[in-house]
């Protein structure tokens, strides 16, 4: 275990000594201990079986190296898991609040048994603060903002953000013997642009009843996990130390496709596909599809069983958001949706020109490795500055260079050149038409003044793609996830005219962005726009990205055929809006 981790379970331990009135000696030696360790130069894990070294370190007596040991050991402290048995683990989130300290922690639990942000929130709610010993209206004022940012702080997290954690933990899972499946379910199999919380489900032989609590101590001892919240017969909820939760289920085989198929949600979906289990005379729960007059079991193992039985094909999980998908799964007429292996060319990215971090050349390669046919490079335009986005000299310079490597690549892949050029705030574009002219991708985003009102800016996007050498228009709704909203747009027109001009609308795949979102492109598709998935990527890495924009892709109900670039190099040049000039 690194030192931090070590120093937090020891400052934790201090906090609920604090919070059970403990000896203020016992506390101070706890608190010191912890600093000691998170200031250490020594990885502590290296001279953990030493207790000679570990005492060396100032601040650490023989009985502290022992509670260190004990730690690398089991990954906790005895006393830690004793006190939080007396107490409740949430109220280590509540002393993370600013103006908490052990002692109104103590206050709270005595007077009105509040141990969670959310029973404080619901207390302060209900005045219920009012008239308590050294709690003022100045520290509840502090407390009701405090648990807002903490709200928001812990709202929900990005999609690779959410995929990274699950991926560690199922890999973690899985290496438990008689684990063998474990899927993300909730939100994070939807694809959903941001995740609220973890929901993982395992199954395997080392799942059944009587032999899952073994797999429950070892999810529940899982090292990232920062705060334990519940441990049930069969399931671990814990907090990582980005404030993510995570619930684990650990599930018999003869119920994890009902188990998936209810922790996939939607709620609104299984609100529907419940409802039409009923009118058949079936119930369905998180264990299984049974018949209603006698509870005999129908189906439980895999979801296709469940969705079979009431009349539906599987639907993918990204649909499952009671969109009508229900109707077409009983019709035979879903989608088939769009995957990643359909995309052909990627065609927005940065260099070193510009803000990239790689080459021409390195891009185009890393390209070619995904088995790509085509990208283009669309560098910034000097608009924006603190990129040194280029004017127009420097714009003709860099053409001529991506064809020299074009040349250079011998058709094993095709580089495009092109531009990421600026809509300037009257929607005019940042460089001149004689130099756009001369690129193969003209994509004309919206980078400054996102506070326009809604009107000027619907004029200012209009403008802008009236301009005959704009071929697509780049993350439509400026919005950065968690970050900014959507600026103030009449989409509607602008779709509406981006389709009449045969101008493409981006779903600009950055994990950060994803824009246009899934109930846009929905609208973009049926208003007949084109449609260009792109990573933005400013870094060869970044081309991977790919994926997060392909679930909103299929989260819109898109097929292959509704986005242009999954056609081949020269197909996609003639889907470009044509030049009349
Ligand atoms: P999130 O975590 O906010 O990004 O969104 P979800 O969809 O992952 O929601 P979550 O984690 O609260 O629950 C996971 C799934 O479990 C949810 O999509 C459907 C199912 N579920 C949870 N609670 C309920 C409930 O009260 N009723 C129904 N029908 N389903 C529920
Ligand atoms: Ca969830
Ligand atoms: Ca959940
Ligand atoms: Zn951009």
């Amino acid at each position: 275990m690194d030192n931090r981790s070590i120093a937090q379970l020891l400052a934790e331990t201090a906090d609920l000594l604090e919070i059970g009135a403990g000896d203020p000696f016992r506390i101070r030696s706890y608190r010191r201990a912890a600093e000691a360790v998170e200031s250490s130069t020594v990885q502590l894990s290296t001279i953990a079986l030493d207790p000679k070294k570990l005492q060396e370190i100032p601040g650490i007596g023989k009985g502290m190296a022992a509670n260190i040991q004990a730690i690398e050991q089991t990954g906790t402290l005895p006393l830690r898991e004793e006190l939080l048995q007396k107490f409740r683990p949430t109220m280590l989130e509540l002393l993370r609040l600013p103006g908490m300290g052990p002692k109104t922690v103590a206050l709270l639990w005595d007077a009105l048994q509040v141990s969670s942000v959310d029973e404080l929130d619901a207390a302060i709610a209900a005045g219920r603060l009012h008239g308590l010993p050294r709690i003022g209206e100045k520290l509840i004022e502090k407390l009701r903002k405090g648990i807002q940012d903490y709200k928001q702080s812990t709202g929900r997290f990005l999609l690779d953000d959410a995929e990274t954690a699950a991926e560690k933990l199922i890999a973690y899972l899985r290496e438990f013997p008689g684990i063998d499946t474990v899927l993300p379910a909730g939100s994070l199999r939807r694809g959903r642009d941001t995740v609220g919380d973890l929901d993982i489900l395992a199954t395997g032989p080392a799942c059944a009843e009587d032999k899952v609590s073994a797999a429950v101590e070892y999810a529940a001892a899982y090292p990232p996990a920062a705060t334990m919240l519940a441990k049930g017969q069969n399931k671990v909820s814990f907090r990582l130390r980005t404030g993510l939760q995570v619930d684990v289920r650990l599930l018999p085989q003869s119920s994890y496709g009902a188990a998936l198929q209810y922790f996939t949600g939607s709620k609104m979906h299984n609100v529907s596909v419940r409802q039409r289990a009923l009118r058949r005379g079936y119930t369905l729960s998180e264990y299984a599809l049974a018949r209603v007059e006698d509870g005999a079991l129908v189906a439980g193992a895999t979801e296709e069983e469940i969705y079979g039985a009431l009349g539906l094909d599987w639907i993918p999980p990204e649909l499952r958001e009671n969109n009508g998908e229900i109707e077409a799964a009983e019709q035979h007429r879903l989608p088939v949706l769009i995957e990643e292996r359909d995309i052909r060319g990627d065609v927005h990215m940065h260099t070193t020109a510009t803000d990239g971090r790689n080459s021409i050349r390195e891009m185009a390669e890393a390209a070619m490795a995904r088995g790509y046919q085509y990208i283009a490079i669309t560098d910034h335009s000097k608009n924006l500055a603190m990129t040194s986005g280029l004017d127009d000299r420097r714009a003709l310079d860099h053409i001529r260079r991506i064809r020299q490597v074009d040349q250079e690549m011998e058709g094993r892949i095709r580089i495009f050149p092109g531009i990421e050029v600026d809509i300037l705030a009257d929607g005019a574009l940042d460089l001149s038409d004689e130099v756009l002219a001369q690129m193969d991708v003209v994509i004309a985003s919206v980078h400054s003044l996102f506070n326009q009102p809604r009107q000027q800016m619907t004029d200012r996007v209009l403008r802008a793609i009236e301009n005959p050498y704009v071929h697509i228009l780049g993350h439509p709704t400026g919005r950065l996830l968690l970050r900014r909203e959507p600026f103030q747009m009449d989409l509607t027109a602008v779709l509406r005219r981006a389709a009449k001009l045969g101008v493409a609308v981006e779903h600009n795949a950055y994990p950060d962005r994803l824009d246009l979102c899934d109930r846009d492109l929905r609208l973009a598709r049926e208003m007949g726009c084109r449609i260009c998935v792109n990573t933005d990527s400013h870094h060869t890495s970044h081309l991977s990205k790919m994926r997060y924009g392909i679930r909103q892709l299929r989260r819109a109900w898109l097929e292959k055929k509704d986005v242009m670039n999954t056609l081949g190099t020269r197909a996609f040049l003639k889907a470009l809006r044509p030049r009349t000039a």
